[in-house]
């Protein structure tokens, strides 16, 4: 751990909190819910659950849903939630899904679980550390700040940025999906396609989270709709997003595609 200096600076890989402790105590003390689906993230488990435990947020709940992961991630995940949860009853709770049924199946049962144990906002991110844990305290403040339905870390507001381990082809892949589904669905969003997020309970329980279609990453696309349809703001927060750390993406050609088909669906469904 670096000393408190650095730690100002937010410095990429560092494991402080920066930030954390500015939210102001009331704040501090909501009710959050991270939810983290996992397939094969044993490599990354054990250091994000370690990093979000060491956030300044004492009502923090991470919950993973793993799809039983042919690595052991689901057993890992036990072990540790065995470990946190002596501090506090269900501070982690893990959701064994017997099929590996994209990460959006995984998101709902999460968003789920978190709604039914009375958490206010629920934080979803990733397993593999693209998501850095501490920008939780950032959202957390900035969604009780706007009261906004959902708010976005993104990468491509002013002060958000890629990891520099993006070649050009993904770079621009991800510009294009952002440009694709915007112009289809008309979201007026910078990233509509990240998954660093933190929901409103109320939104999400605005959301017939059983109607959702998406199975694979469109969720993020199809659940900013749902959300702007709901009346509800979105608000974008930069952050800078790295490459995953252990293990390899778990993107297939099948959610690619159902990615690109998404959007006119959404678009041209009847209400
Ligand atoms: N439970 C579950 N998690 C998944 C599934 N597919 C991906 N994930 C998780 O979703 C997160 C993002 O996936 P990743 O492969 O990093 O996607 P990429 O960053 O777009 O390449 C990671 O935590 C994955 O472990 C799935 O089918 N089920
Ligand atoms: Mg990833």
């Amino acid at each position: 751990m670096g000393d408190e200096e650095s730690s100002l600076n937010d410095e990429p890989g560092s494991t402080r909190t920066p930030g954390a402790w500015f939210l102001p105590s009331p704040w501090r003390e909501t009710r959050v819910a991270v939810v983290v689906p996992t397939y094969n993230e044993a490599g990354n488990l054990g250091e994000l659950a370690e990093r979000i435990f060491a956030l300044d947020l004492p009502n923090l709940r991470l919950i993973i849903a793993d799809d039983d992961s042919p690595d052991g991630t689901g057993a890992l995940a036990d072990d540790l939630a065995k470990h946190a949860n002596e501090e506090r009853d269900e501070r982690m709770v893990v959701l064994h899904r017997t099929v590996k049924e994209g990460i959006g199946r995984a998101h709902i049962a999460g968003m789920r679980a978190a709604l039914e144990r009375g958490d206010d906002y629920v934080v979803q991110m990733d397993g593999d550390l693209s998501h850095r844990p501490e920008y939780i305290p950032h959202l957390l403040g900035t969604i009780l700040a706007t009261q906004a339905g959902v708010v976005i870390g993104s990468r491509y507001v002013v002060g958000g940025s890629l990891s520099t381990q993006w070649g050009r082809h993904r770079r621009l892949l991800s510009r294009f999906a952002g440009l694709y589904v915007n112009t289809i669905l008309n979201l007026g969003i910078r990233d509509p396609t990240g998954g660093f997020k933190i929901w409103h309970r109320d939104a999400l329980e605005g959301i017939d989270l059983t109607a959702i279609r998406s199975d694979g990453y469109s969720f993020q696309v199809e659940m900013n709709h749902r959300c702007k349809q709901l009346g509800r703001s979105i608000v974008e927060m930069p952050i800078h997003f790295e490459e995953r750390n252990a293990g390899s993406s778990k993107i297939s050609l099948a959610v690619q595609f159902e990615s690109m088909l998404t959007p006119f669906a959404l678009r041209f469904r009847r209400r």
